[in-house]
């Protein structure tokens, strides 16, 4: 553990990216009574949309203006190393081109059929000395066979299938479990069994992957490191090493009407309370619809990297 997670421990600072076909509706849905139901990432769920008009409105999903070189830029210039970004959030929709099933950015999208979002964060990446990993829910909305215990091992093949593609296709330094939680879904089939199981498959594939704690139910002996979320814990719990994740607003997914920025000053105190623990730091973006970092978040991460560099000489 020590081996493959030195990196880690000296890069601290990483950004989040929460991206999937929730950031096509831009955290509205418009109910058909008139009314207008907001959400982010969770918005199928909580809007209580159906299936068929979610997978209606993930037709139209064209983040042509999805530009690596400036996320990897923006990511760089705040002072991250390491970039950690939704493969598959809890609504199953796959961000890149998955032979397991057609929910996905290639082939449910308006999206350019030639492009692959994660191959080209990963050529970004790479040329900028910046490490990438991939979120990947365990919980799926949008599988039929998740929720039934009796086909769920079905679901689960599949589940390693995508995991296999992705780390042999993008060869991530990490991976970001979540959603194995129980939760008010009285169907999440996930037991400390099957993220011991997964947790070794993964082992098995690649021994340098760091894998944080949510891949199993154990929290403290699973995986490599805790994630405690938008809070910063005063000392590490048994030791473990830890990430606290956080927004920059109010919403991990883009919501048009979230206004309520963090101050450069309030993440720069997270990131320093953070780091001075110990723990390291993922700080997260939402592109919008299109593929666009918001502007607010550029002229955050940007104050951020500005405060670092010049900290004390001034
Ligand atoms: C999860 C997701 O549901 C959410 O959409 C987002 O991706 C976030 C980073 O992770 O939310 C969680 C996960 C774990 C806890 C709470 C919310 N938890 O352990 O308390």
């Amino acid at each position: 553990t020590a081996d493959r997670t030195n990196w880690f421990r000296q890069d601290r600072f990483g950004m989040f990216i929460h991206f999937g076909a929730y950031s096509n509706l831009e955290g509205e849905y418009p109910r058909p009574d008139g009314t207008v139901c907001r959400n982010a990432e969770w918005i199928k769920r909580q809007c209580k949309i159906p299936t068929a008009e979610y997978e209606r409105r993930a037709r139209s999903f064209d983040p042509a203006d999805f530009d690596a070189g400036a996320v990897v830029k923006a990511a760089k210039d705040a002072g991250m190393k390491y970039i950690v970004i939704t493969s598959k959030h809890h609504e199953g929709y796959a961000m890149w081109p998955t032979k397991v099933n057609s929910w996905n950015l290639r082939d449910h999208s308006s999206f350019d059929k030639n492009r692959d979002i994660l191959a080209e964060l990963k050529r970004a990446a790479d040329a900028a000395g910046v490490k990438l990993g991939f979120y990947y829910s365990i919980w799926d909305w949008h599988d039929p066979d998740f929720p039934d215990p009796a086909t769920f091992p079905k679901y689960e093949k599949r589940m390693y299938a995508q995991l296999k593609e992705l780390v042999d296709t993008y060869d991530p330094a990490l991976l970001w479990f979540d959603g194995e939680w129980d939760t008010e879904d009285p169907h999440n089939p996930w037991t400390a069994r099957d993220g011991e199981r997964l947790e070794a498959y993964l082992r098995g594939l690649n021994p340098d992957l760091v894998i944080n704690n949510r891949v199993g139910k154990r929290r403290v002996v699973d995986g490599d490191y805790g994630t405690p979320e938008q809070e910063i814990p005063d000392a590490p719990v048994d030791g473990q090493l830890w990430e606290s994740c956080m927004t920059l607003n109010d919403h991990w997914g883009f919501a048009r009407y979230d206004r309520n920025w963090k101050s450069g000053q309030a993440l720069v105190r997270n990131l320093l309370a953070t780091t001075s623990r110990s723990g390291n730091y993922l700080l997260n973006v939402g592109p919008d619809a299109r593929g666009r970092v918001p502007q607010p978040s550029v002229d955050r991460l940007k104050e951020m990297g500005t405060w670092l560099r010049t900290a004390g000489q001034g």
